[in-house]
């Protein structure tokens, strides 16, 4: 049995991208991407401070394989910035498939930060644009709160939980993973070289089921 870990004061749930566009029927679904909802809604009462994102690209955004003819989703192309996966259009403002899963229990959440939504910078983690430069707000927000511990759950494991966690760690956060409240897009053995290559990093990947209540 893995011990408990305890969700203190200065520790916040990262909720990442639990969107209709990720989840089966969606225009970028995830594999089992819904089966995270109630998982979340469930570690969501061991936390006081809970963060949801939501990818939030403007139409003809730069990572749509619509906006270069003679491209398809899933090819990677260079772009000022660097390798650039293109994916078929998704979490298009206001859209219903960026719309967060109506399943999730956003009741408590203190913050919702968008990203993605400069047109020519795609944006995987919620710390940084894929430019690795331009901040989305969220280090600072979470410092100037006090918050030293972040916990990632959501989508897609393989790219903004991912990204996410790296950033945190950088930033000086100590970081955790929920494996059972994330799911992934890649195949079973992506994922295991990138949950090999977080660890290695140290990030901590715990099970929902070792995250105890806070008195409070
Ligand atoms: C994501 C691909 C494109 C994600 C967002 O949320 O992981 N993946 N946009
Ligand atoms: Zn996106």
């Amino acid at each position: 049995m893995t011990e408990a870990v305890y969700p203190d004061n200065h520790s916040a749930l990262l909720v990442v991208d639990v969107q209709n566009d990720f989840c089966p029927g969606g225009a970028l679904a995830v594999p089992e991407g819904d089966a995270v909802v109630p998982v979340i809604n469930r570690v969501a009462a061991s936390f006081a401070h809970i963060v949801i994102t939501q990818d939030w690209h403007p139409p003809r955004h730069v990572s749509f394989a619509s906006s270069h003819p003679r491209h398809k989703p899933f090819e990677v192309i260079p772009v000022s910035y660097g390798d650039q996966v293109l994916w078929p259009d998704h979490c298009v403002q206001g859209s219903d498939g960026a719309a967060l899963r109506g399943d999730l229990d956003a009741r408590r959440a203190e913050l919702v930060i968008r990203k993605g939504f400069h047109r020519e910078i795609d944006s995987y983690s919620t710390f940084f644009e894929n430019d690795r430069r331009t901040p989305t707000g969220l280090n600072g927000y979470l410092r100037e709160r006090g918050m030293t511990r972040v916990f990632l759950a959501g989508l897609a494991l393989d790219f903004c939980v991912r990204y996410s966690a790296e950033d945190a760690l950088h930033l000086g956060f100590s970081v955790c993973v929920v494996e059972d409240a994330c799911r992934g897009i890649g195949g079973a053995d992506a994922l295991a070289s990138i949950r090999r290559s977080l660890v290695e990093a140290g990030v901590v990947f715990l099970s929902s089921h070792q995250l105890l209540r806070p008195a409070r």
